[in-house]
């Protein structure tokens, strides 16, 4: 099927992801936020539904990009050298939140969790059925993740939000990768970079015991 140049495709947006790691295992920040703004572009044309959802992501990419932009640019290149930053210049709200701004390792935090999610929701479009519910997908994946985070209204907020999502085909035809075939190989091609990209965070923030960040 041909795809015009200029079309937006979730392609791009995914191969961001792999282009975060280097071959010293660091994930960079400004591929790391580019896939993300992909992402919410994506998640915009899903409709005024899901723009409580949009608000948020926006506002804490924008924080990181304020940082990634800022005086101290250097040390937001990658998620090593922002975490060993902002511990030692004591950025960082370890036990609760006082009157600082948010630091970037508790904002980098919300969305590490989301990518999570993220990742069970392709994994599980990617290996669903042509009768599988989007709907069922996701909130299967949302509660296996983010969930655990998220007050109650929230919570119910995000479980009517999804009801809305279209059919699994509808939804990797908008995905603008090609056909639902074509859709499913390049989710088998883009998935493993999202984990590498997910595992690295992980095993950083864990060493750091910076997993539970209020
Ligand atoms: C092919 C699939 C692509 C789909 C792209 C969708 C991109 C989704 C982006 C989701 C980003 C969510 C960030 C949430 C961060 C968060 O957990 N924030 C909460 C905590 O923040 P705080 O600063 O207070 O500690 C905040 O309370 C969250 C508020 C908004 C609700 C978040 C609901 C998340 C649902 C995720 C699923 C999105 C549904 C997309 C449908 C395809």
């Amino acid at each position: 099927m041909a795809v015009e140049a200029d079309a937006f495709s979730l392609r791009e947006v995914l191969a961001a992801f792999q282009t975060c790691v280097t071959e010293q295992r660091e994930v960079l920040l400004g591929p790391y936020l580019r896939g993300w703004r992909g992402l919410i572009r994506f998640l915009h044309s899903l409709g005024a539904i899901f723009s409580f959802v949009s608000k948020d992501a926006v506002a804490k990419v924008q924080i990181m990009e304020n940082y990634c932009g800022g005086e101290q640019r250097e040390k937001y290149v990658s998620l090593q050298s922002m975490v060993e930053y902002e511990l030692a210049s004591g950025l960082v709200d370890l036990q609760k939140r006082s009157g600082r701004p948010d630091s970037g390792c508790r904002t980098v935090l919300r969305l590490h969790r989301a990518l999570r999610w993220l990742q069970l929701f392709l994994e599980g479009l990617r290996t669903g059925t042509e009768d599988s519910r989007t709907s069922v997908i996701c909130t299967d994946s949302y509660n296996a993740s983010l969930a655990a985070y998220h007050p109650w209204v929230i919570r119910k907020a995000a479980t009517v939000a999804f009801c809305a999502l279209p059919s699994r085909n509808a939804f990797l035809e908008i995905m603008n990768v090609g056909t639902a075939e074509e859709a499913v190989a390049m989710l088998g091609e883009a998935l493993p970079y999202i984990c590498d990209v997910y595992g690295i965070t992980q095993e950083l923030f864990a060493q750091h015991k910076l997993l539970d960040l209020p």
